[in-house]
Parts: structure tokens; sequence; C-alpha cells
């Protein structure tokens, strides 16, 4: 009986109701929406090549930590609660041995070896120092080096722990979902240090999902981010001592002894204004090292590693890697310190992955596994978990090497020497600054948007490197950086991945390209983002004028599951009927709900996929005449609801949530009846 209204349900839509979401579109803006590419991962594929290693049938290998061992071995941690000895990982063509070391683990998200002998890994109650004793292979000791406190809601993960140069073990630990509190008991949304005899020092506050974090080797201790409450997009972000990263929720426990943080929950005050505009009241903020824009690079930011390969694994030595979970890929990052400041740009580097990266790891060797699950959440790919592996096959690829910030703009150094005629071309280049607006709701749109027009390019003699110059260029804010234009010398081809993200927390001294323009700002011009919770002919939030209110008018109600899912998997309508559809969002994820024509759900989702940074303003809705209605992109535990006439040919409707990477498992069918 689905149809059946609960009393509280009746209450939630009345109430919710009049707090539409505050996003909305605008249909009459032109759009840029590539095609899905299955071009581009065939491409990927031809200078970085994945292997999925085969996995028994009578093992769910939802990889949460991979550490790799001498010897061509794999030690990997599942979710679940076991570590797996893997051994033929390397093989040309691997049929991998999975030995068990170790199970009834709560929730491991971690390994490190021990430099005692033995392993660390964080479950979710505490960080327990795992040993051998007689060496047969399987883990006999499970000693406690310290343990945190619970309070039992789901979403307090405990990730890691990594070694810090001075032998401390450091973790970091989520927030819980929900209220009353996130922070129920200390330390949650915390960066610990850990002594080996078990005495735990506050780091840092103010973290939301921290799904992996790694000590560089210059020593920076970096930790990604997931989009969230307080989080506009997804990030990595350095961690110091002392450092607030935005969530308040941890701020419950600054008071405690021992804490390196001053701020008190009352000092987070909520203006909707971004990060940057708030540093001077917050002392302790501390902005994200590099922004991951959402949709775009990715949705659930996970793991990290660095490439210390030495050019085994190609021209990236040195760079951060970043897996995703949601959309199934990996990230690059290369970082440069500005005064004081750690900050850097973002690439695309390869997807296509078989499921949801939450973990990455690679050695000196230059090989690098992913570790995959689609936990509940779902993720893009075909399957719920698995390990891949992924090698460079020798060929370089035209690509930003790096991009670094100068006074007035940028340079952008590329893997090959650039074709000159194309390079200097001020039309091969754009630049746009955007940021996110730092508030308790979940996520944000691309706010603040400014294009910067590029005012002059320089190519350097070795044609390896070109200076633009722009302006416009604000600190604290993300640039967006495309070069579709620019060809390499060799082959004239386009950059395989032709965009970048340079998170400019400082904009650095030194000489400029173009000369000081006083009236500069006069040239910005802003891109400014249409109001989106408007109601328009395929988002209907108003019944039309001729519908008279009449008895029995039709409501349809859909809801969300945990796990990614409506609470209906089919919704049925007689042809011309009037109905007032209501989605109510009751999970912890942005969701909308995407009427399309019969057979076309999918395929307007993989649009909805390439919407980019504007993808939010339109609610992740492309404009395709494949979809009929749309409810707004709609926050946790909000609802939208929407006027329309069913269609008046019968069939079998899709309709999909399109917020990038949701719509293979969120959906249903809209039956359509004949009258
Ligand atoms: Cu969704």
């Amino acid at each position: 009986m689905k149809h059946l209204i609960s009393f509280s349900w009746i209450f939630i839509v009345l109430v919710a109701g009049g707090m539409r979401s505050a996003m909305a579109q605008n249909p009459s803006e032109a759009e840029r929406f590539a095609p899905p590419n299955r071009a581009l991962i065939e491409k990927e594929e031809r200078y970085w090549k994945r292997t999925s290693l085969p996995v028994p049938d009578d093992i769910v290998l939802e990889v949460s930590g991979i550490l790799q061992v001498r010897g061509h071995r794999l030690l990997v941690v599942t979710r679940r609660g076991e570590i797996y000895w893997v051994d033929g990982a390397y093989d040309a063509h691997p049929r991998p041995k999975f030995t068990l070391f170790a199970s009834g683990l709560h929730e491991p998200l971690g390994i490190t070896a021990a430099p005692s002998g033995g392993y660390y890994v964080a479950q979710r109650e505490e960080i327990t120092h795992i040993i051998d004793r007689d060496n047969d292979g399987r883990a006999d000791e499970f000693n406690t080096v310290c343990s945190f406190p619970i309070s039992g809601n789901y979403h307090e993960y405990a990730f890691g722990p990594v070694i810090a140069p001075n032998g401390n073990l450091r973790v970091t630990l989520n927030v819980g979902f929900g209220s009353p509190t996130q922070s129920a008991v200390p330390w949650r949304g915390w960066a610990l240090e850990v002594t080996p005899d078990g005495q735990m020092i506050p780091i840092a506050a103010g973290l939301r999902s921290p799904a992996d974090h790694l000590i560089t080797s210059n020593g920076l201790w970096l930790y990604s981010e997931n989009q969230g409450e307080w989080s506009g997009s997804g990030r990595v972000t350095e961690i110091q001592p002392g450092d607030f990263m935005g969530h308040p929720a941890s701020l419950a426990w600054s008071k405690l002894p021992g804490s390196t943080v001053a701020l008190r929950p009352d000092d987070v005050s909520q203006t909707g204004q971004p990060m940057q505009e708030v540093l001077g009241s917050m002392p302790g903020l501390k902005r994200p090292t590099v922004w991951l824009p959402q949709t775009i690079l990715g949705i659930s930011t996970a793991g990290l590693v660095e490439d210390r390969s030495g050019g085994k694994f190609g021209p990236y030595t040195g760079q951060i890697f970043v897996g995703d979970q949601g959309q199934s890929k990996v990230m690059r990052l290369s970082l440069e310190k500005v005064k004081e400041v750690w900050q850097g740009a973002a690439y695309s580097f390869k997807e296509g992955f078989d499921c949801g990266v939450l973990r990455l790891s690679m050695g000196e060797e230059g090989v690098m596994f992913a570790g995959e699950t689609a936990r509940g959440w779902g993720s893009v790919g075909p399957r719920q978990y698995g390990l891949e592996r992924v090698e460079w096959t020798g060929e370089v690829p035209f690509e930003f090497q790096e991009i670094v910030a100068q006074p007035d703009g940028f340079i952008l150094r590329f893997t090959q020497p650039v074709d000159l005629v194309s390079a200097e071309n001020p039309a091969s280049y754009s630049v746009a600054g955007f940021t996110y607006s730092y508030h308790s709701k979940y996520g944000s749109p691309p706010v603040n948007r400014l294009a910067c027009p590029i005012r002059r390019v320089q190519v350097a003699p070795d044609r390896k490197s070109v200076r633009i110059g722009a302006i416009c260029l604000r600190e604290g804010y993300v640039h967006e950086i495309k070069a579709p234009g620019v060809r390499s010398a060799d082959g004239a081809e386009p950059l395989v991945h032709p965009v970048a993200y340079y998170t400019l927390n400082e904009i650095p001294g030194g000489d400029r390209l173009i000369p000081v323009e006083t009236k500069e700002k006069e040239f910005c011009v802003p891109l400014v983002p249409p109001s989106a919770a408007k109601s328009t002919r395929k988002h209907p939030t108003q019944p039309p004028l001729e519908w008279r209110p009449k008895e029995g008018e039709r409501t349809l109600l859909l809801g969300t599951l945990p796990g990614m899912k409506f609470d209906q998997e089919e919704l049925v309508l007689t042809a011309g009927e009037t109905v007032q559809f209501v989605f109510r969002n009751s999970d912890d994820m942005l969701h909308n709900v995407v009427i399309c024509r019969p057979g076309t759900g999918q395929a307007v989702g993989a649009t909805a996929m390439t919407m980019g940074i504007d993808g939010p303003e339109h609610n992740y809705v492309p404009q395709t005449d494949d979809v009929l209605y749309h409810t707004a992109l709609t926050q946790p535990d909000s609802t939208d609801r929407i006027f329309f006439t069913a269609p008046e040919q019968p069939g079998a409707y899709d309709y999909i949530c399109s917020f990038p990477g949701h719509a293979a498992t969120m959906k249903g069918i809209l039956r359509v009846r004949a009258r």
C-alpha cells in the first residue's frame, strides 16, 4: 500500500510546501551540453591502462584500505571488516589469490604499516595495532592503541591512521549526520594525533566527512572533504594545528583541555557569504587548498595518493591523485605555496572505473591500485565493489602539466610543446572565477561568477609553457581555466582535458605581464546565475490558472530511500489527468525528479553529467525535449512540488534523479494509462 499517506507525511508536506528550494533554473539561457563521452575514456586508456583484478565470488571486496607490501603483495581492507592478503595483483593477466588476514573489524577505513611491525587500522571506535605474531599470514594480536567515543550515528567514520614525521598516528573523524547534534561525543569532526602510547592530541576542527588523508613527501598533511552542510563542494585541504575547516558541530569540544582551536560554536555566524568574505571575522577558518568543483571533478572526494614513482607513472611526479567515490574517477592536483599558503590546480585524470574509487595506493614502482565500493550511495560504473590496477603505457598525453599563479594571471605548463599559432591566440583560452556559499545548507551552487578577460598571452621560447595575463582575478576564488583552442606542436592535438580549476587563495607578487589597469573592475563581466526556484514551463510550481480546485484531484507523492533510491519504482496516472506531484527528499544529499519521454531517462541522466558549473542553476536538468517536467534540485529534508497534466499518449515514461551519478539507481516508471 505504497500510496497510503501517514499523518506525519501530510504534516511534513504541508510545512515544507512553503519553503521551496532556493535552487532554480532558466531554460532560456543557452547551454553547452556536451554528449556523454565514451571517446574520452578510450583516449585516457591510451596513456593509462586500467586492469580489473578478479575477486572470488565468495568475497565482497568493498575496499576501504590498501597497503602495498614488499614482494608485490597487497593488504586490502574491506568496509565489511576483513583484511585480505592479495597475491598476483601485479601479474600481466592477473588471477590474484586472496587469503584472509583478519576479520571481524568494525568498518575499518584505512591501514598503514607500523614501524615496530604489524599494521595500524582505524576502526570506527579505535585505532588498532594488528600483529601476526607467529608469522603464519593470519593476524593473531589486536591491541587497542586508543579508542574514541562514538554515539552510534551511522556517519561517525574514522579514517587512517597515517604516521606523522614524529612517529605519532593521525586520524580524522567524521561528524554524525542529522540533528540534534552532529558531534554528540568528543572529537567528532576533528583531526587528531595519537601518541604510540595512546594519548590523543586534538589538532584541528571543523571537518565534515574527511574520506581520506595523507602526509606528502614534503610534509603536508592533506585531507579530502565531501560536499555537505557547511561545505559547498568537494575539496582537499591542508591540516595545521588550530585550523577550523568550517563545520561548526565539532566546536562543541573546542573548550576541552588540549583543544588547539580557539573558535566557539557562537563564533560561527551564518551570513551565507563565501568563506573568503568571512575570514576576517573568524580567525582560524581555513580555506580549502584546492576546491574540486562538484559534479565536474567528482561528487564524493575520497582516496588520496602522491606520485612518488620518479616518472614511472608518467609525467606527474610529486602531484596528488584524488579518487572519487560517486563518479568513479580520479583527479589530479598540482600544488604550490604562495605567501605561505598552499594552493593549486585540479585536473581531470581518468574516468570510467568499474565502481566508486574510495581508495588509491601507489608505491615507488609507479603502479596505482584503485579500491572500489558503491557503498549504499551508489556510484557510476557497473560493479558494486572491486579492485583495479592502473599503469602508465609510456606514452605522454598532451595535457596541462601544471598551472602556477602569477600576479596578473597564470603560467600554464604543458606536457608537450604547443603549436605557436594556436597558443598565441587569446581566443584559445578563457578564465572565469567563482566560489561557493559558506552556509548550513547542503552544498552550494557556484556563486559570484565573473569572467576574467584575457589581456595578453606570451608563449615561452621552448613552447612548453604559456603565460596568460587576465584581469578580475580574486583571492580565495576558484578560477576555471580553459584552453580548448591550444594545439600540440606535434600532431596538432587538443588537450585531452582542456579545463582546470585553480584555487587562488593568494595572488603572488612579482613582475606583471599586463600593466596595472586602474579601472579593471569596469571590465569584469558578472556571470550572474538566474534565480532558480522560479516556476517555468517544465518546473511549474503553481497550478495553471485554468485549473479549478476540485475534489479528488490527484496528488502523487514520491520520496527517497537510503542508498540513492526513490521509494517507489512505479507511479500510475491516467492520460490527461491533472496532478500535483510532491517530491519529498528525506535523504542526506541533493536530489531531483525529472520526468522524461519513454526510454530516454538514462540518456537524460548522462547528459546532465556534462553540465559542469552551469548544472546547479539549471537544477541539473538538461535542455532537451526528452524532459517533460521536473522538480527543483531539492535539499535534504525538503520538499518541492509541481503541477502538471499527464501526457495524452499512454506509455511507460521514465523518471530519474538527474543529479550527476544518480540516474543509474534513482529511477522509475511513470505508467500513463489510456483514459
Ligand atoms: Cu539523486
